[in-house]
C-alpha cells in the first residue's frame, strides 16, 4: 500500500493562513490512494476524507472482491470514496455517517440487491457506470439526500421498482439494454433523465406523468418510431430524441411552455406541419436535420419557428418556397444558413414543381442522404447539442 496527501490548494494554505483556515483547508485537500481493497485494515484510517482504491490501469485478479460494511467502517470518515476494477459484489451496508460520494466505476458488480444505499444517510452521489449489472433490486436508493446516481454502461434491461421513494435529480442510464419501464418508475424530483443507446421502442402516457421537474430528457439511439406522450412535462426545456426511428411528428410542442431545445435529427421524419413547434412567447430551437422531408408545410408562418432544416432531400421547388417563408420571418436557424451556403452539398432533388401529391423514389431520397451523409462532419462544426 502507498499513500499521499496531495496539497492541491497550497496557495491557498499560504492565503488562508491569515484567516487561521489552513487545518480545514488541508484536510479537504487530501486523497488517499491504495493499490488493492484489502489494503483497508486497520483504524489508522479514521482522519481519511477522499480515498481511492484501486485504478483504471491495473484489475484485481480476480475481479470478485466484496465491498461490506466492514470496510465502510474503518473508513468511517471518509467521505469521498472510489473503488475501481476490485470488486464484483456490494453487501449489504450499514449506518454509514459521513459517506456523501461513491464511485464505483468500471467493477463487475452484477446485482444491487433491495434497499442497498437507503441505509448510507448522507450519500448525495453514486456512480456504478460500467460495471456488469442486470438486475436491480427494490427502493435502492431510498434516501432523502441522495441526488445523482449514474448507471451508465451496464446490462439493465427493465425499470420498475428500483428507484420508488428515492429523490434523485439526475439520472443516467446510458448505454444499457433498457426495453421496458414500468408505471411511472422515475423518482418525481428528477430534472434530468439520460436514457440515451439503449432499445426502447416506444414510452406510453403513464411512464414519464410524473416528471413534473424534469428538464433535460435524452433518449437518443433508441428505436421510438413516433414522439411520446409527454405534456406532463410542464418545465422540460430540451428534448434529445436524435437517431431513433421517428416517421412522423403528431405531438404538439407547444403544449410544453419553457421549450428551448429539441433535437429530432436523424429520424425519418417525411412530413410535418411547423404549427406542431409554434410557442405563444419564444420559439424553441427545432433541429430537424438528417430526416426524409422534402417538403414541409407552413400553416401559419408568421407564428415564430426556430429551424435546422440542414441534410434533408427537399424538393428544389418545394424548397424554393420554404426558404422565401423562413428568410421572410426569420424561421431558420444563421448556422443551418451558413451550411446551406456551402454550395458542395446537394441541396434539393429536382422533381418537378412543388404541387399536389409529391413523388420523389424511394431511390433519390437513399441517394440523396448517401451523398449528404459524407457531410456529417460538417455538421458537426454547428454544434447543436447542449
Ligand atoms: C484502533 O484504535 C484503538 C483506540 O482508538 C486502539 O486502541 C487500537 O490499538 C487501534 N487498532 C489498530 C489496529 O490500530
Ligand atoms: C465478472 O463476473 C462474471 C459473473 O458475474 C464473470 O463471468 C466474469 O468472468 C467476471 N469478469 C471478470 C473480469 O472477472
Ligand atoms: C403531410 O401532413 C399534412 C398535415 O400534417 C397533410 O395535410 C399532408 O397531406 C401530408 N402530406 C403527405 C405527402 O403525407
Ligand atoms: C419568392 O418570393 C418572391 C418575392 O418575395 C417571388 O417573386 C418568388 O416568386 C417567390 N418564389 C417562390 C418559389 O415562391
Ligand atoms: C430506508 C432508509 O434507511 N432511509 C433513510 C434515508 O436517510 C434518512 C436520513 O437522511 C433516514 O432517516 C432514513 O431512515
Amino acid at each position: 500500500m502507498w499513500l499521499f496527501c496531495e496539497y492541491k490548494y497550497a496557495l491557498l494554505i499560504i492565503v488562508a493562513l491569515a484567516f487561521k483556515q489552513i487545518l480545514c483547508v488541508c484536510e479537504e485537500s487530501h486523497i488517499v490512494i491504495c493499490d488493492d481493497i484489502t489494503d483497508i485494515k486497520d483504524n489508522e484510517t479514521a482522519p481519511w476524507l477522499h480515498v481511492q482504491i484501486g485504478s483504471l490501469e491495473k484489475r484485481a485478479e480476480p475481479l470478485k472482491h466484496v465491498l461490506k460494511t466492514g470496510i465502510l467502517y474503518t473508513l468511517s470518515r471518509t467521505r469521498f470514496l472510489t473503488i475501481i476494477n476490485q470488486i464484483g459484489l456490494i453487501s449489504r451496508l450499514y449506518g454509514h455517517r459521513h459517506l456523501r460520494y461513491l464511485n464505483l466505476y468500471g467493477n463487475n458488480i452484477s446485482e444491487i440487491s433491495d434497499y442497498m444505499f437507503t441505509r448510507i444517510y448522507l450519500l448525495k452521489e453514486v456512480y456504478l457506470k460500467n460495471n456488469n449489472i442486470q438486475h436491480l433490486g427494490r427502493e435502492i436508493f431510498q434516501n432523502r439526500t441522495l441526488s445523482v446516481v449514474d448507471l451508465s454502461r451496464n446490462r439493465i434491461q427493465t425499470i420498475t421498482t428500483c428507484f420508488y421513494k428515492s429523490k434523485i435529480k439526475w439520472l443516467l442510464l446510458n448505454h444499457n439494454k433498457i426495453n421496458f419501464i414500468g408505471f411511472e418508475p422515475f423518482p418525481p424530483n428528477l430534472e434530468q433523465l439520460e436514457l440515451n443507446d439503449n432499445l426502447l421502442e416506444s414510452i406510453e402516457d403513464e411512464h414519464f406523468r410524473n416528471l413534473r421537474r424534469l428538464k433535460e430528457l435524452y433518449l437518443e439511439n433508441n428505436r421510438l418510431t413516433t414522439v411520446p406522450n409527454i405534456v406532463d412535462l410542464k418545465k422540460i426545456q430540451f428534448l434529445h430524441f436524435a437517431y431513433n426511428n421517428i416517421q412522423e411528428v403528431h405531438f404538439r410542442f407547444d403544449q410544453l411552455p419553457k421549450l428551448e431545445f429539441l433535437d429530432l435529427g436523424f429520424n425519418s421524419i417525411h412530413n410535418v406541419t411547423t404549427d406542431v413547434f409554434t410557442a405563444a412567447k419564444s420559439a424553441p430551437i427545432v433541429v430537424l436535420s438528417f430526416n426524409k422531408l422534402t417538403n414541409m408545410v407552413f400553416e401559419h408562418p408568421e407564428k415564430k419557428t426556430d429551424l435546422v432544416l440542414y441534410g434533408n432531400p427537399w424538393i428544389c421547388d418545394c424548397w424554393f418556397q420554404i426558404e422565401n417563408i423562413t428568410s421572410k420571418y426569420h424561421h431558420q436557424q444563421t448556422c443551418d444558413l451558413k451550411l446551406f451556403d456551402k454550395g458542395e452539398i446537394p441541396l434539393c432533388i429536382h422533381a418537378g414543381p412543388c404541387s399536389g401529391t409529391l413523388v420523389v423514389s424511394r431511390s433519390d431520397i437513399d441517394n440523396y442522404l448517401d451523398v449528404v451523409s459524407d457531410c456529417q462532419n460538417d455538421a458537426k462544426r454547428c454544434n447543436f447539442r447542449l
